[in-house]
């Protein structure tokens, strides 16, 4: 068997057969339960990692906070410049860290190294942005005064994140956060830690070149209770949560309840109008892509194709060939096109899926099933599948993460828009169409009501430049480029008196 170089990758990114699973700058604290990461690749023990307990809980918070009290006070553009380092850093490291995203996450290494490169475009783009956090200047209604409005850092910044996509969504909300002067915690999935103590152990290189405080970049490994204590501590003033609608939702009250702040990306449910005026061919590679890509479970994932029904048949017939061609197997392999899935949990709620699809009146045009046999050791590698359905069904209103593509039939383009908004969720979405009429409707106030839509690209794949996030259960957040930065910052509205006189606003008069 190939092992394709895992051993110098992890010694590369300074992995051990056990690791320690807080790190605040330097130091290391673990007291909690050993963990291990099991590589759904080919089921074996990657490393073990010490969590963290409760009693490093507060030593990360007060350090952290410690650390803000003097990274505030370094101008942006120069905390700019640190995470212009880690973007050059993470291009020397980006093959291993690509890797060891395949390996410990199972996405194909093209996707693995896709998603280091999410991290650097993000480094380029905060670096720019780090002379750039504007605030506007108004015109006061008062002689001799001046009003303008300027943004300040929150705090400490909690970032909670998902194993799909291990290393890119810290790096999207930590680039952000550090150009706004934040300092932040880092809770990976559980599934994924070495890979946040691959990040870490770049961004201490940092750290520990620029002589910046240590605190400034901390990574929590730890249970979902440390995760709550996070949610629910004062000192936290931002909580950017990525996972499941059900977490979300308690994320989302508990944070609330505090009046602390948080961004939600959680589920989504995307669909791909496919109208009588698509191209046909770049239909197939988008929604085949969009399914099976990263195994099916990225939040964008294609999860429903909503077909017109005068080109229904010729569509289905062909997406049955496409997934007849797809390899499936070792994602660092770079022959196949799709991987495992992330442990046998999301094998069982695969599984489960196909039954709820097909109890509720479901057909299957290209069947499922779990693989097994030599290459498919870990128990984790499925078959991606195909199955045509109504959009009421509970199971189509679910997200399941798993290579499940629903179809689903359409006669006129407000029908299909409004089966496209009918679920719960609101993330992406996307039209195959060459006519700008048609183009325009989903695009319009009439139209898909998710946070990203496209035309003629499938559902996922989305730069890092515009806003990313969506509607509805999504959670409403928006995380990455545009003016996302925003959401790390406070604003302030200060009013300057230049005169000796002290006139008051509204006309309002008040002699002594
Ligand atoms: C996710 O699945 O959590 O748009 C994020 C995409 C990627 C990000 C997905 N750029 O598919």
């Amino acid at each position: 068997v190939k092992d394709f170089g895992i051993e110098k990758t992890l010694r590369n990114l300074g992995i051990k057969e056990e690791n320690k699973g807080t790190s605040v700058g330097g130091k290391y604290f673990a007291s909690g339960k050993v963990i291990e990461s099991i590589s759904p690749v080919d089921g074996k023990l990657i490393a073990k990692v010490k969590t963290s307990g409760e009693s490093d809980y507060d030593k990360v918070i007060e350090t952290a906070q410690k650390a803000f009290q003097e990274f505030r006070l370094i101008p942006a553009p120069k905390r700019g410049e640190m995470v212009r380092q880690l973007g050059l850093k993470l291009r020397e490291y980006k093959d291993d860290l690509g890797k060891l995203v395949s390996y410990e996450m199972g996405k194909s290494l093209q996707e693995g190294l896709g998603e280091v490169q999410e991290m650097i475009d993000i480094c380029d783009f905060a670096v720019g942005l780090s002379r750039q956090l504007q605030g506007y200047t108004m015109h006061s209604e008062r002689p001799g005064h001046r009003m303008y409005e300027q943004y300040h850092p929150l705090g400490v910044v909690g970032i909670i994140t998902a194993f799909n996509f291990p290393v890119a969504v810290w790096s999207w909300n930590t680039a952000l956060a550090w150009i706004c002067g934040n300092v932040t915690i880092w809770k990976p999935s559980e599934k994924t830690p070495l890979c946040a103590i691959a990040c870490q152990n770049i961004m201490m290189e940092v750290l520990k070149e620029n002589n910046l405080p240590e605190g400034v970049s901390s990574v929590l490994v730890s249970d979902h209770e440390i995760g709550q204590k996070l949610v629910d501590d004062k000192r936290v003033a931002l909580v950017s949560f990525t996972g499941s609608t059900r977490v979300g939702r308690m994320v989302s009250s508990k944070v609330a309840e505090r009046f602390g702040k948080s961004i939600l990306e959680l589920g989504g449910n995307n669909a791909i109008i496919i109208t009588k005026e698509a191209d046909i061919d770049m239909s197939i590679i988008g929604a085949v892509f969009g399914a099976v890509g990263t195994a099916g479970q990225r939040c964008t994932s294609t999860r429903r194709l909503i077909i017109h029904e005068s080109v229904y048949d010729e569509v289905k017939t062909r997406l049955a060939k496409a997934y007849g061609q797809l390899k499936i197997g070792n994602p660092l392999d770079e022959k196949n096109h799709v991987g495992p899935l992330i442990d046998t949990d999301a094998v069982n709620q695969y599984e489960e899926a196909i039954k709820k699809c097909k109890k509720e009146g479901g057909k299957f045009v290209v069947e499922g099933g779990v693989l097994t046999g030599k290459d498919y050791e870990s128990g984790c590698y499925v078959k991606p599948c195909v199955a045509e359905v109504k959009n009421s069904y509970e199971i189509v209103q679910h997200e399941t993460f798993a290579p499940i593509l629903y179809l689903i039939k359409y006669k006129t383009l407000e029908e299909a828009i409004a089966i496209q908004n009918d679920v719960p969720q609101g993330l992406s979405s996307a039209i195959m169409t060459q006519n700008l009429r048609e183009a325009e409707l989903f695009l319009s106030h009439a139209g898909s009501d998710c946070g990203i839509a496209n035309v003629n690209i499938g559902t996922s794949g989305a730069e890092i430049g515009g806003a990313f996030g969506g509607e509805k259960e999504t959670g409403g957040g928006r995380e990455s480029g545009s003016d996302a930065w925003k959401y790390y910052m406070r604003r302030q509205t200060n009013t300057i008196n230049y005169t000796a006189q002290l006139p008051l606003a509204q006309g309002i008069k008040f002699d002594l």
